[in-house]
C-alpha cells in the first residue's frame, strides 16, 4: 500500500506525541500533583493514529478509559488536554473531565468514557446521524478486550448491524481487562462474535503502524461506502499497569521488557520508513525534538494554569436545545 509522505510524518508525530505525553505523564503523576486515576496508552500509539489517519474532522470517534491516544491521533489540542488532566480552567472540559472525560467535539471527539463499554453505544447514535444526515461521515468506537463482554458491546454490536450503520468496532485487545487475562475472560471467538452479528472481522498486528493503517483503511472503506458495520480486532500491548499506582504483579517481570525491545511501534516504523519511502533520519529526529519541547511548555503551563473557580462548576454543564 502507497502512503503518501505526509502521511507517514504526520502519523510519526503523532505516535510520537502520545508515547511523548504518556512517558511524562508518568513522571508527573508520581509526584502527586495529578488528580484522580490515570491509564497510560503507552505501546498501543499505533492503533490510535493507523486508525485515524483514514478520518477526517467530521468522523466521530469515542473512546474509552486509556483515551489519551485516540485524543491526540483526532486533533485535540495536546495542551488543553494536558491541563484537563491537571484539572485546569483552561482544560479542554475546563477540568471538568480530568484525564477519562477528554472531550471535544469540534474535532469529532465524542469523549473517553470511564464507563467500560460505554462507547460502543454511543457510535451507534453518532454513525445513525451520519448516515440519516447524509454527511458521508462514519464512526470508530474503540474498546478493549474487557469492554468486549460488556452488554452494551454485544447490543451495540446487534444495533449497528440491523440498522446498517456506517461503524466501525475497533477491538483493542491488549490482553488484560485490568489484572485478568483475555485468555480467561473472553469465551469463544472474536471473530465468531462479529461474524454472528453479521458483520465482516479483520484482524491485524498494532505494534505496526503498517499492519494497522492497511487493516483500518478496508475497515473504514467498508463502512463509509455505505456495507454497514464492521469489526477490527488490534493486537497489542500496554506498557503500564492498567492505571498509574498499579503495581502489575500478574504480568511476568521480563514482560515489558520484552515488549519494548521487540514491539515498539515507533522503532519499527523509523526502521521500515526508511527503506520505503524518502523521509529522512533526520526529519524524524526534528519531529522528536519538536514534540518534547511541546510537551515540557503544555506541562508547565498545565501547572501554572488557575484551577477553576465554585462558580465555573455549574457553568457549561447543560446544553439548552
Ligand atoms: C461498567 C464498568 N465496569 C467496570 C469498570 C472498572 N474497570 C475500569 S477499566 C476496567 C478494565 C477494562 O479492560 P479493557 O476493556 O480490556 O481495557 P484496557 O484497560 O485493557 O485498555 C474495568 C473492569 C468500569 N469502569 N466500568
Ligand atoms: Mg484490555
Amino acid at each position: 500500500m502507497q502512503i503518501p509522505h505526509d502521511t507517514l510524518l504526520s502519523s510519526y508525530r503523532a505516535m510520537r506525541t502520545i508515547r511523548e505525553f504518556e512517558e511524562r505523564l508518568h513522571v508527573e503523576f508520581a509526584t502527586g500533583e495529578i488528580p484522580g486515576f490515570v491509564h497510560l496508552y503507552c505501546g498501543e500509539e499505533a492503533s490510535a493514529v493507523g486508525i485515524c489517519a483514514h478520518l477526517n474532522e467530521t468522523d466521530s470517534i469515542a473512546s474509552t478509559h486509556r483515551g489519551h491516544g485516540h485524543c491526540i491521533a483526532k486533533g485535540v489540542a495536546v495542551d488543553g488536554m494536558m491541563a484537563e488532566i491537571y484539572g485546569k480552567k483552561s482544560g479542554v472540559c475546563e477540568g471538568k473531565g480530568g484525564s477519562m472525560h477528554i472531550a471535544d467535539l469540534s474535532r469529532g471527539m465524542l469523549g473517553a468514557n470511564g464507563i467500560v463499554g460505554g462507547g460502543p453505544p454511543l457510535i451507534c447514535g453518532a454513525a445513525l446521524s451520519h448516515k440519516l444526515l447524509r454527511d458521508n461521515g462514519v464512526a470508530v468506537a474503540f474498546y478493549g478486550d474487557g469492554a468486549s463482554n460488556e452488554g452494551t458491546t454485544l447490543e451495540s454490536l446487534n444495533l449497528a448491524s440491523v440498522w446498517h450503520l456506517p461503524a466501525v468496532f475497533v477491538l483493542e485487545d491488549n490482553g488484560y481487562g485490568e489484572a485478568t487475562g483475555a485468555s480467561y475472560a473472553c469465551a469463544g471467538s472474536q471473530k465468531a462474535r462479529a461474524e454472528g452479528f453479521g458483520m465482516p472481522y479483520l484482524e491485524c498486528d498494532g505494534s505496526d503502524f503498517f499492519s494497522v493503517y492497511e487493516t483500518a483503511g478496508e475497515a473504514i472503506d467498508h463502512a463509509r461506502s455505505g456495507k454497514g458495520p464492521v469489526m477490527m480486532h488490534v493486537h497489542l500491548a500496554r506498557w503500564y499497569g492498567h492505571f498509574e499506582g498499579d503495581a502489575a504483579s500478574y504480568r511476568r517481570s521480563d514482560e515489558v521488557a520484552k515488549l519494548r525491545a521487540e514491539r515498539d511501534c515507533l522503532s519499527s516504523f523509523r526502521e521500515r520508513v526508511m527503506q520505503i519511502s524518502t523521509v529522512e533520519k533526520e526529519a524524524l529526529d526534528r519531529i522528536d525534538a519538536e514534540i518534547r519541547a511541546e510537551i515540557e511548555a503544555a506541562v508547565r503551563q498545565a501547572k501554572a494554569d488557575p484551577v477553576p473557580s465554585p462558580q465555573d462548576l455549574i457553568e457549561n454543564v447543560y446544553v439548552t436545545y
